[in-house]
């Protein structure tokens, strides 16, 4: 059963540059847009996030000379992928996907908007120490358990529910609101870490049961 006061669904990236024709499109990524809108009206707690870079982001391969996409780079704070540019800061690629209908969502949480750290975690940037906030945000608001789901479950989805376990939350992955977007293995690794992580995992259908 979900409850309402202390469960919340984090809706991660659902972003035009990663759906159909964007510019680091997630194989069929827009076939969880249907998904998510009929899972968030499960809840009363909703939170998106936004992948929000300024030009010139450090995490763009176009930032690194002779460096393509999929490249991995060594960063101050550890090894980071390279990607095509995508979801610049008030660009049609970084809005939401018009057809996304969560009109109830409290909160939009925008990261990666420091040049020099990526941020794929709704919770952390990639240098694992820099809190977006929303950790605060949910402990105040007294939610004990968080539901995720989105795009891409390898890289944002991942990290999201990785520092929601290590954060103490009760955490539910949901499965068939995620797709991968699957470069150099990245996909496997991230189901190795969730078995390893012991998540729980549920489909949207159920969802209301626990
Ligand atoms: C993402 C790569 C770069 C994601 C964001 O949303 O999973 N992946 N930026
Ligand atoms: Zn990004």
């Amino acid at each position: 059963m979900i409850t309402l006061a202390t469960d919340c669904l984090v809706v991660v990236d659902l972003q035009n540059d990663f759906c159909a024709g964007g510019s680091l499109e997630v194989p069929d990524g827009d076939a969880v847009v249907p998904v998510i809108n009929g899972l968030a009206r499960k809840f009363a707690n909703v939170v998106l996030t936004q992948d929000w870079h300024p030009e010139g982001h450090l995490s763009f391969a176009s930032a690194h000379p002779g460096r393509s996409p999929h490249e991995v780079v060594d960063f101050p704070y550890g090894p980071q992928t390279l990607w095509p540019d995508h979801c610049v800061q008030g660009t049609r690629g970084a809005a939401f996907h018009p057809d996304l209908q969560i009109p109830q969502a409290m909160l939009v949480v925008r990261k990666g908007l420091r040049r020099e750290i990526d941020s794929y975690s709704a919770f952390f940037e990639n240098d694992k120490t820099t809190p977006t906030g929303l950790n605060g945000y949910l402990r105040e608001r007294g939610v004990r358990r968080v539901f995720v789901a989105g795009l891409a479950l390898d890289f944002c989805v991942r990290f999201t529910v990785e520092d929601a376990v290590r954060l103490d939350y009760e955490t539910v992955l949901v499965t068939d609101a995620c797709r991968a977007v699957a470069v150099a293995g990245s996909d496997a690794a991230a189901e190795k870490s969730f078995e390893t992580l012991g998540v729980v995992r549920s489909t949207v259908g159920e969802v209301s049961a626990r």
